[in-house]
């Protein structure tokens, strides 16, 4: 087969709904643009337990401990199955976390707020799981195989942590005033960076051409945005927290909700690492990284160890 006809198959196979397996011919671009996605969304994951890992040492109850150290173990899983699948485009792990590290590879920009309080717990669970399971519910159905079996697998434990994040936040809210006001405050601090996480207008978009021609993206950022806005309008409700734009409003002809414009500097600003914990999170994951070498080298040592020893009793 040519190389034409190499890529009509595939496109073929594409829009017959048919998985793209790691070891079936794909187009260089369709490579790279996984590589990409799978890469920033395995260090959303990782660089995502900086934030929450603030408030270990320091929550209210041992069960709200056991809890969120559950939740943080989670992410670290989460970050480790997008290697695992991105690693199957032939990138190594290693290749990855050097490209984050030089800053070539991006990662979520909610993580580049700082959690101030108790109370950002319930807010980044409730919002920031809330936003990141209505977009992977969406990647479910993603064109390449190891990257949509990853995500179920993600999605499932992403729905318990919007629970535990929406309970915190509902204790706080019904508690007393003081703590129905940082559940407020939270809130408020949080909101817009949440609608941030689904990326740029639809219009300064330049990979969601691609995406949804080759169906890793089965939906704009707008759409997902505005099903999060949907939905999640109606859970503050509930605690009787407000959301923080006046300008909310149903639109009965739409069938969705108005909104604020959305302040896309601050956005840029943010991925572009001038946001408030930028050089925070990566200078730690760094030193992380770093610190953690021995274990590598030590289950490296283990294996070749356990090899060796397989070998001589054949
Ligand atoms: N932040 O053309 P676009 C979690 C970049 S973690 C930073 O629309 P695309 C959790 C974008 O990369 C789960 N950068 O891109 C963990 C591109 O730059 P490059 C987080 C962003 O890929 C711990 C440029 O802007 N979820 O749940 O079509 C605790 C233009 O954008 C952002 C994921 O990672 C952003 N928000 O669409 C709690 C989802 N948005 O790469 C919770 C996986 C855009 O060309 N990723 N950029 O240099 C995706 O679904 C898509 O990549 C996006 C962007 C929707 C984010």
């Amino acid at each position: 087969m040519t190389e034409n006809e190499k890529e009509v198959h595939f496109q073929e196979k594409i829009d017959l709904e048919m998985k793209i397996e790691p070891k079936d011919w794909m187009p260089e671009g369709y490579k790279d643009h996984l590589a990409r996605q799978i890469s920033q969304h395995a260090h959303s994951e990782v660089i995502g337990m900086q934030p929450e890992g603030n408030w270990l040492l320091r929550a209210p109850t041992l069960r709200a401990k056991a809890v969120l150290m559950a939740k943080i173990q989670d992410e670290a899983g989460h970050g480790l199955y997008l290697y695992a699948a991105g690693e199957t485009l032939g990138v190594s792990r290693n290749e990855f976390i050097h490209q984050l590290h030089e800053g070539k590879a991006k990662y979520s920009s909610i993580f580049n707020y700082p959690t101030l309080t108790w109370a950002d717990m319930g807010a980044v669970g409730w919002l920031v799981d809330g936003a990141a399971i209505v977009n992977q519910v969406s990647l479910q159905r993603t064109s390449y195989g190891p990257y949509a079996r990853a995500m179920v697998r993600i999605c499932i434990e992403e729905s318990f942590h919007q629970r535990q994040g929406y309970e915190i936040i509902s204790t706080m809210a019904l508690g007393s005033p003081e703590q129905k006001q940082m559940a407020q405050d939270a809130l408020n601090r949080m909101w817009f960076p949440s609608l941030m996480m689904f990326g740029p207008h639809d219009s300064d978009s330049p990979n969601t051409g691609n995406a949804m021609k080759w169906k890793i993206k089965r939906d704009s950022n707008d759409a997902l945005r505005q099903k999060f806005i949907d939905k999640t309008i109606q859970q503050a409700e509930v605690i009787g927290l407000s959301i923080p734009d006046p300008n909310l409003k149903w639109n009965e002809e739409k069938g969705h909700y108005d909104h604020s414009p959305i302040d896309w500097d601050e956005f840029w600003n943010v991925v572009k690492g001038n946001g408030p914990c930028n050089k925070q999170r990566v200078t730690h994951h760094k030193k992380a990284h770093d610190e953690g070498l021995w274990v590598r080298e030590a289950a490296i040592a283990y294996a070749e160890k356990q090899r060796t020893k397989e070998a001589q009793t054949v």
